[in-house]
């Protein structure tokens, strides 16, 4: 393998599984409320990342449409067996625990079949489903046993631990009660179980301590999928807690053997920003860290920092939209054409705004810690602009139309406004993250968005400054991660032309 960046892949790509099949890599993330949802990357290096397609790009596939902030597509696992890739995820507060096929990871993948319990009343109750197989062809579905439903405790959804049980695939329905299996060494939330059969050991892998700071792998080993496990004398394997490590966060693991042969764990994780670290401006990212084997047990190495170099994407839009493009609990074709316009995507305001649940906003995640963005549109038709967001109730925008720039701040039920005149229909609207100036001491932020700009043939105007700390997980308590678009909240707005460039200096 050349080189392994961390990130592996950059912005908001949580709960990271991987398989490899003839020295191919596929790796899965979550997408909660977004569309089109749970993105495959491929790689033959473990270095350079392709966006191949996503699993659900189709109505129906993911029942996202009326899900919760942060619920919807949580953490896949994709395995492939008998020449067929399969994926199971749970569409939280959404359809529920999923079985997705397909012969090429690229898709089409299938409309998602539910996985059922055993005496048919619905779907099994549970998070972060693996799929694995024994010799003689059972299969196994283990689980995170959180009872999301609340039927067990309105209050608090209960935790029942690891789960697992057999399932026949022909019917999608469990072949048993479920089971409870090793759930780690005491820590919350037991999740994000893999299992693994390595020189005729069965491994199982899970997260533990919870996603933020405490996260951390455990790993126990057993005679069979359905164990008796013990677990490792060196658990945790990972864990970034009370360590100055830029890299924090660190959990929710799947191995895979690299290139090179040698073993590699990808993981989640955040590189949080300010005098103590405090807030993680891009969300939970997808990292790995190279993993060894001493007397039967695994001990995986702390996620070291290696960022890329920076990069810029430029959009014109005279072809289709790449599969960077999402959408909130819809997808992109929903709300925008390119036919419209030659060379421009068109937003069609609905009524909505980035305030509702499902705003005509369009968009990528934001890769870059340090990190521009340029949307130049034309709102002779219409009001829209640009807009960053982690959710309903976490945005910055700025927006154009009838002859007014405006920027806002929408932070938790805190708004603020700056506005000025605009003499022209066509203006270059600006995003942009930066560092923050050198301030209070130890005191600082994660960044500073500048918010500005260029009407056409004019200069640039700087109209507002906001504190990006506002929009980083530890502050929205989100899943997910900024993502940056277009949007429009009256008549018809057309985007010529996306820029967006960034580094993680
Ligand atoms: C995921 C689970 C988790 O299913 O959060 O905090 C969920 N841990 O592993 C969404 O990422």
């Amino acid at each position: 393998m050349s080189t392994l960046f961390n990130p592996l892949i950059n912005g908001f790509h949580p709960d990271p599984s991987v398989v490899g099949v003839d020295g191919v890599y596929y790796l899965a993330t979550s997408t909660f409320e977004y569309l089109p949802g749970i993105p495959i990357h491929r790689s033959t290096d473990f270095e350079t990342w392709e966006l191949i397609g996503h699993v659900a790009t189709r109505p129906g596939q993911l029942g996202v449409e009326k899900v919760p902030t942060g619920g919807g597509a949580w953490a896949p696992t994709i395995r492939h067996h008998d020449g067929v890739f399969h994926l199971v995820i749970t569409d939280a507060m959404g359809r529920g625990m999923l079985h997705f096929t397909a012969t090429d990871a690229a898709g089409p993948w299938s409309d998602g079949d539910l996985l059922l319990k055993a005496d048919g009343t619905g779907t099994i109750e549970g998070i972060d489903p693996d799929i694995a197989w024994d010799a003689d062809g059972a299969c196994f579905v283990t689980f995170s046993g959180l009872q999301l439903s609340g039927a067990l405790n309105p209050n608090q959804p209960a935790h029942l631990g690891i789960q697992q049980v057999r399932v026949d695939l022909a019917t999608h329905r469990a072949l048993e009660e479920p089971r409870s299996l090793w759930s780690g060494t005491g820590l919350m939330f037991p999740e994000a179980p893999h299992l693994y059969e390595v020189d005729g050991a069965w491994y199982l892998l899970i997260a533990e301590g919870g996603t933020e700071r405490g996260h951390s792998i455990s790993i126990a080993r057993g005679p069979s999928p359905e164990g008796p496990f013990v677990g490792s004398p060196g658990n945790p394997l990972v864990s970034a807690r009370s360590t100055p490590r830029p890299i924090q966060n660190t959990g929710h693991g799947d191995l895979v053997v690299g290139p090179d042969g040698e073993w590699l764990c990808v993981l989640l994780g955040v590189r949080p920003r300010s005098g103590t670290r405090a807030f993680s401006a891009l969300g939970r990212e997808t990292f790995a860290t190279p993993v060894t084997w001493a007397d039967g047990w695994p001990a995986i190495a702390p996620v070291e920092l290696n960022p890329r170099p920076g990069t810029r994407a430029e959009v014109v839009f005279d072809g289709p939209l790449d599969h960077e493009w999402v959408a909130v609990r819809r997808l992109p074709t929903e709300i925008a054409d390119l036919e419209s316009r030659s060379s421009a995507l068109v937003l069609h305001a609905d009524g909505t705004t980035l305030a509702d649940s499902r705003p005509v906003f369009v968009g990528r995640r934001q890769e870059h810690l340090n990190n521009a963005v340029t949307a130049r549109v034309d709102v002779s038709a219409g009001v829209g602009g640009l807009a960053v967001r982690y959710d309903e109730a976490f945005r910055i925008e700025i927006e154009a139309g009838g002859g007014t720039v405006t920027a806002r701040a929408s932070l938790g039920g805190l708004h603020q406004e700056w506005s000025a005149p605009l003499g022209t229909d066509v203006v270059d609207l600006h995003l942009d993250s930066r560092r923050p100036a050198p301030g209070r001491g130890i005191v600082s932020t994660s960044d500073m968005f500048h918010l500005g700009f260029t009407p056409d043939g004019g200069e640039r105007v700087e109209l507002a400054q906001v504190d990006g700390r506002f929009l980083s997980s530890e502050v929205t308590e989100s899943f997910t991660g900024r993502v940056i678009g277009v949007y429009a909240v009256d008549g018809d707005v057309a985007v010529l032309r996306w820029a967006a460039e960034g580094d993680d200096e």
